[in-house]
Order: structure tokens, then sequence, then C-alpha cells
């Protein structure tokens, strides 16, 4: 059977920030822009006692709870701690998702042997997080992953919430708690008599169909845990690009050309190994009409050299010169993983 976990951070960007500001524990705080006119993008525990969320207008949860200490966020060190931490959690298992800054799944089936129980992984799944960047997060396990992410969910913060039995444990819950039912659903579902994830599994399929669409049984299907979902599997992109505004609007060749070559070194930097077929520029004139123009290579490659030449020449044929640019960009499209795979494989074997 396979076993996964659900980790998600609690309340991740004041997280980070108490981490850093020991002053800012038991005060209620909120992570949101200065000004009045912005909107919380996290709030602590002790401030969610005041009703304070996520997407609140900064200027309501100050109404709300006077003393409320407001953060400017910084969301660079976010996603530097976010990083640190998905690194470790990647290294527990080769089926790992990273679902969103703080959330991730993991495969823990091959811990069953090596702790004693259910609860004990998640404790150190736990533990691994703490290490990595002494973040606190909660954790949920069950062998469906949409389960698992309810089941975190419903525990937070720090909680390890393990589902043995997936209908006795959504049935209780209130249908809201599932992903992908919102408000408008939610509303007819309501509308109907059901409340619970439990009245929802009691309803005939038929009904079901007919009240709310064949789509609402999907969720019917994971009620009854005559459905289990696994971890997303990690998209692929096609393409890595990059693009630039000008300070100020310009029409120097040269200065367009070196950010055209820069803007290719950082692109070629982020493709790493992969190898691409396609490269493409755009232009965006003055008056906002844009162009863009692309290459594509008979062989696929991942030279940089190779991304800058291309993406220079095309902008010096296509370049309009009488016209003011306001931004460019550069792209290597047509990922081929295929190629990128044979080349790693070839270098390998020629060791
Ligand atoms: P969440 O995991 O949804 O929320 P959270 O970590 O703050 O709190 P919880 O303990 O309930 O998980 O989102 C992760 C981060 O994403 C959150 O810290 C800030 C950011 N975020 C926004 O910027 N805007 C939003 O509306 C939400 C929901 C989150
Ligand atoms: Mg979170
Ligand atoms: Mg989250």
């Amino acid at each position: 059977m396979t076993l996964i976990a659900h980790v998600d951070m609690d309340c991740f960007f004041c997280s980070c920030e108490e981490r850093d500001d020991k002053t800012l524990a038991n005060k209620p705080f909120a992570i949101g822009q200065a000004g009045t006119r912005g909107v919380i993008s996290s709030a602590n525990y002790l401030a969610r006692t005041y009703g304070i969320h996520a997407a609140m207008p900064v200027f309501k949860a100050k109404t709300q709870c006077k003393e409320l200490v407001i953060v400017e966020g910084n969301f660079r060190k976010y996603s530097i701690i976010s990083r640190q931490i998905m690194q470790q959690l990647a290294l527990l298992s080769p089926r790992f998702y990273q679902a969103s800054i703080d959330e991730a799944y993991v495969d823990i089936s091959h811990l069953f042997s090596r702790f004693n129980s259910l609860e004990e992984i998640g404790n150190h799944v736990k533990e691994v997080v703490r290490a990595s960047s002494q973040i606190s997060c909660s954790v949920g396990i069950a062998s469906c992953a949409l389960t698992a992410k309810i089941a975190c969910a419903s525990n937070k913060p720090a909680g390890v919430t393990v589902v043995t039995k997936q209908r006795e444990f959504l049935s209780p819950l209130d249908i809201s708690v599932m992903p992908g039912i919102g408000k408008q659903l939610a509303k007819n579902m309501r509308s109907k008599g059901i409340q619970s994830l439990g009245d929802l599994g009691r309803c005939a399929p038929i009904r079901i169909k007919e009240w709310f669409g064949e789509r609402a049984l999907y969720f019917w299907q994971i009620v009854r845990a005559e459905k289990e979902t696994d971890i997303p599997r990690t998209k692929k992109p096609r393409s890595v690009s990059k693009e630039q505004t000008f300070l100020s609007d310009t029409k120097e060749v040269t200065v367009l050309l070196a950010e055209i070559r820069h803007l290719a070194k950082e692109v070629s930097a982020r493709l790493g190994k992969k190898f691409f077929r396609t490269i493409a520029i755009k232009i965006k004139y003055g008056d906002f009409t844009t162009i863009t123009r692309e290459e594509t290579v008979r062989y696929a490659t991942n030279s940089q050299d190779a991304l800058v030449t291309s993406a220079c020449k095309l902008f010096y044929v296509h370049y309009d010169r009488k016209r003011f640019v306001r931004l460019v960009g550069v792209k290597a499209g047509n990922i081929d993983y295929e190629a990128s795979l044979q080349t790693t494989l070839d270098i390998f074997m020629k060791r």
C-alpha cells in the first residue's frame, strides 16, 4: 500500500518572520503591506483568534484587532526558506511533489518498516522540516493524497494526523474542507441538505449527477473511499523565459543587444542540463505593440553560445530601429527531455 504525507507549513510567512524576530512571539501579527490599502497574506494563530485571515484588507484587520502588528512581507526570504525546506523533504523520497511555496506531498511508504507507527513517521517529517529551517509544520498521512491534505489542514498548527479509515475520517467534516468544493458548489449542496461529507457520501449517485453534475461524483467517490488520488506528477516546463522592462524606453542597439545577451545567459543558467530546440525573442515597443520571433534548430542543444547567438541574431534582424523599445525577452522553447536524458547517459557511458 502507498502511504502519502502531505506537509504544510504553519502560518508560513509569519513563522519565517517570527523565527528571525522573537519579539513577535505572543503578539497577534500578520503579513501585509504597511499602508492601509493592502491585504493580509498570512496571520499568526493568535491573530486568527480575532478572526484575522488571509485576503482580509489590512484596514479591516486593524479594526478587528487594535493591537495587531503588521509586518511588511519579504518574499525573497520566504522563497529561500521554502527552497531549504523542500530540498530536505525531497530527500525523503523520489516521489515528491511541491504543491505550493509551503506545501508538499511525499511518498513515505518505504519508511513504514523503519518506524513503529505512522505517527512516528509524521513526527519524523516534522523534524526534517524543523532541522532544515526551524519552521513548524503540520502533517497529514493517508493512502490517498487528497485525504492526506484534508487531514493535514484539519489539525493545525504542529499537528500530525493519520488516517487509516478514509470514509470514517471524512464523514464528520464539513463539505467546505474538500479542495474543489468552492463557495458556489457548497451553497448548492447545502440547499439540498448536504452539510457534511458524510451527507454527500450517503446520497444516491444519480442525485449527485442530476444536482451538481458529473464532476461532483469525484468527491462522492473520495468520501466513500471508493477512490484514492496519488501524488500529483511534477509538471515539466515546456519552455524557460525571462524578460526585462527598461527604466526608460530606448532605441540604443548596443543597450538592447547587451540586455538580450544577458537574458539569454540567465535563461541558459535556468535551463541547466535541459536541451531545447526553439529560441525566441520578444520586443515590446514604446506604444506597447509586441512582436515575437523564433527560430527552431535541427538538433536539440543546451549550448549557452547557441542560445545567445540566436537570440541576438533574431533581435538584430527583426528590430525596427526607428522605434523605442519598452521591454525585451528571450525564451528557450520545445524543451526536449529525451535528448537531455540521452546526452546525460552518453556522458555517463563514456566515463
Ligand atoms: P497557506 O498554507 O494557505 O497559509 P499559512 O501557511 O499562512 O497558514 P496555515 O497554517 O493555515 O497553513 O499559505 C502559505 C503562504 O502563502 C502564506 O503564509 C502566505 C501566502 N498566501 C498569500 O500570500 N495569500 C493568500 O491568500 C494565502 C492563502 C496565502
Ligand atoms: Mg501553510
Ligand atoms: Mg499551504
